[in-house]
C-alpha cells in the first residue's frame, strides 16, 4: 500500500522552527505522535532552515523524536555530512533523503551509502538543474537506480523523486511527470516513486484540491509514496480510497477501517 512520509517536522515551518529554537520537546513529541496516529509510515526530519544550526538542531530533533517514534525516520538534508551524522544516531533502519546526480552530492553520498542497509530517496536533479521532459526524468532515474544497484542498494530500497514542478508556469508539467512515473515503473517494476506533491499547485489558488487530484493521477501512474502532511485528513482519505480502487486493499479492509474510524467520509 501507499507509504506516507509525514513532512511536518521541518524547520521551514514557523511553529516547528520556534519549538526547535526554544528546545520545546513537548511540541515536537506531540506533533510526531499526531502524524503517527494519522497513519504516517515514516517521519521526515528536516533541520535545514536555521542557518548555521543544522547539525545541533538535527541532533536535538533526533534525540527528542526517537523515544516516541514507532515508525522509521526519513533523514532530510542536502548536506551529506548531516546525513552521515544522523545515520549514526538512528536505531531503526532509516530512509535517507536524499541523493541526486549533482556531482558534489553524488560523489560524497555514494561511498557513504556503499554497503549500508537503508532506504534512499534519489532526486532526478543534476548539475544542469530540474528535468525538462519526461525522458529527462526517466534517464536520470535509470542512472540513479543503476548506480545505486552497483554499490549494493537493491531496487526496492530506492525511492525515485521525479521532482514535481508548478503547472502554473507550463501546462505540460503535470503530464510530463505522469508519463515519467509510468515509464520508470515499466523499466523498474520494483522501484518506488515518491516526492513532494505541493509544487504542482504553486502559484494557484485553492491548492489542496489540486494536490489531492494530482496524487490520485500519480498513484494511477505508479507513485506509491509521498511526502505530505498526514494531518490533512482529506488527502489521507483520498489516498486510502485510491489505493482501494487500484487493487491495493484486499477486501477493502483498510477503506472500511477508515470509514469506521471516521477518517474517511463522503
Ligand atoms: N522531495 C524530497 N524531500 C523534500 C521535498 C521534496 N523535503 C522537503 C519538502 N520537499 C517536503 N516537506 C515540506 C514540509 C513542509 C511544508 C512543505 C513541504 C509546508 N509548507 C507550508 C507552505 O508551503 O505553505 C509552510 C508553511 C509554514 O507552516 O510555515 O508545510 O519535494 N525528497
Amino acid at each position: 500500500m501507499f507509504e506516507v512520509i509525514g513532512e511536518r517536522i521541518n524547520t521551514s515551518r514557523k511553529l516547528v522552527q520556534a519549538a526547535v529554537a526554544e528546545r520545546d520537546a513537548d511540541y515536537i513529541i506531540d506533533d510526531v505522535k499526531k502524524q503517527q496516529d494519522a497513519g504516517a509510515n515514516y517521519i521526515d526530519v528536516n533541520a535545514g532552515a536555521r542557518i548555521g544550526h543544522e547539525e545541533e538542531d538535527m541532533k536535538w530533533l533526533l534525540n527528542t523524536i526517537q523515544p516516541v517514534a514507532t515508525v522509521p525516520l526519513t533523514l532530510d538534508s542536502p548536506d551529506p555530512a548531516i546525513l552521515e551524522m544522523a545515520f549514526q544516531m538512528v536505531e531503526k533502519i532509516p530512509m535517507i533523503n536524499s541523493i541526486s546526480l549533482e556531482k558534489d552530492r553524488f560523489d560524497t553520498m555514494m561511498p557513504f551509502l556503499e554497503g549500508k542497509e537503508c532506504k534512499i530517496i534519489a532526486l532526478c536533479m543534476d548539475d544542469t538543474g530540474m528535468p525538462n521532459s519526461s525522458d529527462d526524468i526517466v534517464g536520470r532515474g535509470k542512472t540513479l537506480v543503476e548506480e545505486l544497484n552497483k554499490i549494493g542498494i537493491p531496487t526496492d530500497c530506492i525511492y525515485i523523486d521525479p521532482l514535481v514542478q508548478p503547472i502554473s508556469t507550463d501546462s505540460n508539467k503535470g503530464q510530463m511527470v505522469l508519463d515519467a512515473v509510468r515509464d520508470m515503473k515499466a523499466a523498474f517494476p520494483r522501484v518506488h516513486i515518491t516526492g513532494g506533491l505541493s509544487n504542482i499547485s504553486y502559484g494557484l489558488p485553492q491548492r489542496k484540491i489540486i494536490n489531492r487530484t494530482f496524487v490520485t493521477l500519480m498513484m494511477n501512474a505508479g507513485m506509491d509514496s509521498a511526502i505530505i502532511d498526514p494531518l490533512d485528513s482529506k488527502i489521507m482519505a483520498t489516498i486510502r480510497t485510491a489505493d482501494m480502487l487500484l487493487g491495493k486493499d484486499n477486501f477493502c479492509m483498510e477503506y472500511l477501517k477508515g470509514v469506521r474510524a471516521g477518517v474517511i467520509e463522503s
